[in-house]
């Protein structure tokens, strides 16, 4: 769900900022909001519920009649172009289905080229792999600044039990590609809560739908 500005509930504190001329936005560590923002996304379970390996807890949540939002992303108004630096905040809801944490959906982008994620409150884990099948995690807390390079997908999970915030940073013209992942049963592992904190698992899911 893509709220534009106009059309939101925090419609009062919405400025059309022009990017071509310098700008500056405050950033709320705690809950994630940029003031002003130009849009905001909210992503329900009932919006990303293939992303999830256990497809009989997804159907119980939302057959109660419950649709947690996993995350909201805030988003300044910098156009698409390959000189500007794009912008967002994400905040993950603490929480899970079954056992796997609340993540982001994840994606590879359009033109492969670098990312700079922030973390700003709460504590997760930045689950990262290669074109080639090469893997990597990273723990994504306060103050830690994870570099993302070319050509790797990413997609961040949110291991704590408060909001998980942060901010990222990439090239205007990079493009967000979610298919490549996605049609190939999404990222090769999973993140789930165990006894004894985070587990990594390999998922299930992976491969099992392959390119048709
Ligand atoms: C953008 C960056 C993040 C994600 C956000 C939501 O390139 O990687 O801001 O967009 O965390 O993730 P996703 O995979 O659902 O778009
Ligand atoms: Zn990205």
């Amino acid at each position: 769900m893509v709220c534009k500005a106009g059309d939101s509930e925090f419609d009062q504190d919405v400025t059309v900022l022009s990017a071509s001329r310098p700008f500056s936005v405050a950033l709320d560590f705690a809950t994630g909001s940029l003031t002003p923002y130009s849009a905001s996304l909210v992503r329900p379970l009932s919006d990303m519920a293939s992303a999830f390996e256990d497809q009989a807890a997804v159907e119980s949540i939302l057959a109660s009649g419950d649709d947690p939002v996993i995350y909201r992303s805030y988003y300044p108004d910098v156009p698409n172009e390959p000189d500007h630096l794009a912008f967002l905040t994400t905040t993950i809801s603490a929480g899970t289905v079954g056992s796997e944490f609340f993540m982001t959906r994840g994606h590879h982008h359009y033109r492969d080229s670098a990312e700079l994620y922030v973390g700003m409150s709460g504590e997760g884990i930045m689950v990262m792999e290669s074109r080639r099948g090469d893997l990597s995690q990273q723990e994504l807390a306060p103050s830690v600044v994870i570099y993302v390079p070319p050509g790797w997908a990413h997609r961040t999970v949110n291991t704590g039990n408060v909001p998980l915030t942060f901010l990222a940073a990439y090239y205007g013209d990079a493009g967000h590609d979610y298919g490549a992942m996605e049609s190939t049963g999404g990222f090769s592992i999973r993140v789930y809560r165990g006894d004894d904190g985070p587990q990594l698992r390999r998922s299930a899911t992976r491969d099992r739908v392959g390119p048709s």
